[in-house]
């Protein structure tokens, strides 16, 4: 048997990822040849080959189902939303809003009320970073993130403690990339932390971190906690409530969607107490030369014409994953992830990194005396795509006492044979590379 094929009781021993019990089984590899034929990018050939796609982490390549959802509405259906009486306005605010309701039992979240759409994951942090400090924190208070964060949830949370006179503590990990919840729990002590950070599941690392049990230790002691889900959305069920997170955030081109639109999750009582982010139309209740007063949530936060395409492509993209299947797609992407781990780890002088023991399918790796662009570079001449460098991430690089890595990205598309073929790829690399 070759490494590229799974057999169905293979496929269906995995019951449990990431503490999810499923009882559905993995994605069969003649279904992911199916899907995969949904998405016209990867029938391309780049430098002669066909295209391995493996920077999903990056972003996702999109189905056709998407792509002609944003044909049609700019063919046949754009209006604006929310302030038209004719047919074409009304027809994409029904579109538009259905939208925020699909979003909602996407999630899991109580009510539509409480998903706000914003341009991506790194705005959605930034509103909350921004507006949150306003509203809560001041001088004395710390903010905790972990050591893992992406710059888009450890940036904005810089400025905010810089501008406010607050202090930013950092979780530590161990080597093998798992947060170290002694000193969580420690941090938490100190009685003045705000707001804790996380990322859902590490773009570099893959660790799915612990964050319903952090959400609890966080409101023990008054904080709340915003959760990072730029890298779990896309490819796990997500329960907001489940989690008993304050915020969640992802982006919609991570997640087969179109670019330029992303979800920010808030409680509807924390968003209550948060002031606008942006001013202009839309979000207004009363206007006059002398004061303004601003709509309830989510539409305070929705200054100016929202990115109405690509939410309804969003829309559609969501669609799609929910008729695969969320739960068979993380247990599909489970065994890519051990798949791509036995090969890597079967190479000589590679180092993978990120060894912990929940992980979601993603590959960081250093070849011995090669430099991660040149296994980037390299590979592209094979027709396969990873990302090399800091991937956005540079206090955990630092970490790490690296200063990049080459990384692979799994989605559910990818198949058994996409990893043999970084595999034959590698070999090659440390050949020329000798
Ligand atoms: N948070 C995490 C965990 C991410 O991985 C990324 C993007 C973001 C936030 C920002 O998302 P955006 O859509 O607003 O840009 N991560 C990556 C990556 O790993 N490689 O390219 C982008």
């Amino acid at each position: 048997m070759t490494a590229s094929v799974l057999t169905p009781a293979q496929n269906s021993v995995i019951t449990s990822v990431s503490g999810f019990q499923f009882s559905t089984s993995s994605l069969t590899q003649a279904e992911v040849l199916q899907l995969k034929a949904d998405f016209p990018v990867l029938a391309e050939t780049v430098n002669g080959k066909s295209l391995v796609y493996l920077d999903n982490g990056a972003t996702t390549q999109k189905p056709w189902a998407v792509i002609n959802r944003l044909n049609q509405f700019y063919a046949h259906e754009n209006g604006t939303v929310r302030r038209g009486v004719y047919k074409l306005a009304e027809g994409a605010t029904t579109a538009f809003d259905a939208v925020r309701e699909q979003v909602a039992g996407f999630i899991n979240a109580k009510s539509s009320t409480e998903i706000v759409f914003v341009r991506g994951c790194t705005e959605a942090i930034n509103l909350v970073a921004t507006t949150f400090g306003k509203a809560h924190l001041q001088a004395g208070d710390e903010i905790l993130v972990t050591a893992m964060e992406h710059h888009a949830n450890f940036v904005p949370w810089q400025q905010v403690y810089l501008e406010r006179g607050c202090t930013l503590k950092v979780i530590p990990m161990s080597d093998a990339g798992e947060l170290d919840m002694q000193a969580y729990a420690h941090l938490l002590q100190s009685g003045k932390v705000k707001l804790v950070g996380v990322i859902h599941v590490s773009n570099v690392l893959g660790t799915i971190n612990p964050v319903a049990e952090m959400a609890k230790m966080a409101h023990a002691v008054g904080a709340k906690i915003l959760v990072d889900g730029a890298q779990s959305a896309p490819h796990m069920p997500i329960d907001v409530q489940a989690l008993d997170c304050d915020f969640f955030t992802f982006s919609g081109h991570k997640l087969y969607g179109p670019t330029g639109v992303g979800v920010l999750y808030g409680k509807y009582e924390v968003l209550e107490t948060l002031p606008p982010y942006q001013f202009g139309g839309d979000m207004i209740d009363v206007v006059s030369l002398e004061k303004t007063t601003f709509l309830a949530p989510p539409l305070r936060f929705e200054a100016g014409t929202p990115a109405i395409a690509q939410v309804i492509g969003l829309g559609t993209a969501i669609g799609y994953l929910q008729a695969i299947g969320l739960e068979r797609i993380a247990l599909y992407e489970e065994t890519l992830r051990q798949q791509a781990t036995d090969a890597l780890l079967a190479i000589e002088g590679l180092t993978l990194y990120g060894q912990a023991k929940h992980k979601a399918a993603v590959c960081s790796f250093l070849l011995e005396g090669i430099h991660a662009f040149d296994i980037g570079t390299l590979a592209d001449l094979e027709g396969i795509a990873i990302r090399t460098g800091h991937h956005c991430a540079q206090p955990l690089m630092k970490r790490l006492n690296v200063s990049a890595t080459a990384r692979a990205t799994f989605g559910f598309y990818n198949t058994h044979e996409d990893i043999d073929r970084l595999v034959v790829a590698l070999h090659k690399v440390i050949k020329l590379c000798k």
